[in-house]
């Protein structure tokens, strides 16, 4: 790589960068300039401001400045700050699970299934529990797709289920049996109170209850999935944004082959 923060070339040209102390950036390196926005549960007016900024400078901001506060109603007001901050991290000592493949486009998709699975894969997906964001799952799995990236449903070799969102984990294990799946596809947008961590763990420990967890393939998705979460959580793989259709479908199929996953065409139910 010949440009970007890395390369030799910037390193000489900005002598003052050092990765193992990293800082946000906004016009020279290591000013720690930041912007953050919050809340308060209290009316807006002189002593709020105050407070937004002794909440900034406990967080680590320098010099903080209220440069915008609106009351949201007579009880709650909006802040945005702007300050420079002291912490630093070592960018060299951070390692993190990241899906490492070369995505495949949805024909040479179709043709690896073809050559080594020899059969249509199933894949069942669904927004579960109290989500009703529907955007997300629909943009991996709709026929029309997302971005310029067709949906799975248009595979020729992958036959996909979309069974919606609001789907209780019982219903959707259930239809998974019935279907039988070889993948299947969570989606979780709403995160408040962690409600998307209980959700996810609970359909993993009601899959374990089955016994049917390790035939299939089981992946997450939603603006606040990481890799390295849905394999905190049991899952084999977890798509945020900027990942699509083609991403998803490449992980199964070689993930099928390389781990030898039947799916659930054996079970009786
Ligand atoms: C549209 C929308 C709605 C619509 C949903 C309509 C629908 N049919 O989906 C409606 C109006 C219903 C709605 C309701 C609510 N919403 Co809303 N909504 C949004 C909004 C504006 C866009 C979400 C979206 O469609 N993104 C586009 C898709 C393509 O992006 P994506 O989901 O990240 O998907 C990509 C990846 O994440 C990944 N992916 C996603 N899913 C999956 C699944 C798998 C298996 C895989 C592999 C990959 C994958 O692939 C996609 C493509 O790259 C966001 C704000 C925003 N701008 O993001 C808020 C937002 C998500 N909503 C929010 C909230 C709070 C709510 C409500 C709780 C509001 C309320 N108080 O009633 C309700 C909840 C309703 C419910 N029971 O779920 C918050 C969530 C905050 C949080 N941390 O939880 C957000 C962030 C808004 C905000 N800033 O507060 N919402």
């Amino acid at each position: 790589m010949s440009s970007g923060l890395y390369s030799t070339e910037r390193k000489d040209y900005d002598k003052t960068l050092d990765l193992t102390k990293v800082k946000p950036y906004g016009d020279t390196i290591n000013d720690g300039k930041v912007q953050l926005s919050f809340t308060l549960p209290v009316p807006d007016g002189e002593k709020a401001v105050e407070a937004a900024k002794q909440l900034a400078k406990k967080m680590g901001l320098e010099n903080p400045m209220v440069v915008y506060h609106t009351p949201l109603d007579k009880d709650f007001t909006f802040f945005i700050i702007y300050g420079s901050l002291i912490h630093t991290v070592d960018y060299t000592s951070i390692h993190v699970e990241t899906i490492d493949i070369k995505t495949m486009t949805m024909e040479e998709v179709n043709e690896y299934i073809k050559e080594h699975i020899k059969r249509k894969i199933v894949v069942v997906g669904a927004t579960t529990g109290t989500d009703a964001h529907t955007v997300g799952l629909d943009a991996i799995m709709n026929m029309k797709g997302y971005a310029g990236h067709y949906g799975l449903e248009r595979y020729e070799m992958i036959e996909a289920h979309n069974l919606g969102s609001q789907v209780p984990n019982e219903e959707f294990v259930k239809k998974a049996i019935e279907l039988k799946a070889d993948a299947l596809l969570i989606s979780q947008t709403v995160t408040q109170k962690d409600i998307h961590i209980k959700n996810l763990t609970h359909l993993v420990e009601l899959l374990e209850a089955e016994g049917i967890r390790d035939k299939v393939l089981l992946i997450c998705g939603g603006p606040r999935i990481t890799h390295e979460l849905a394999k905190e959580l049991g899952y084999d793989a977890g798509f945020g944004p900027g990942k699509y259709a083609d991403d998803v479908a490449t992980f199964i199929v070689t993930e099928m082959v390389k781990r030898g996953i039947k799916g659930l065409r054996d079970i009786q139910k």
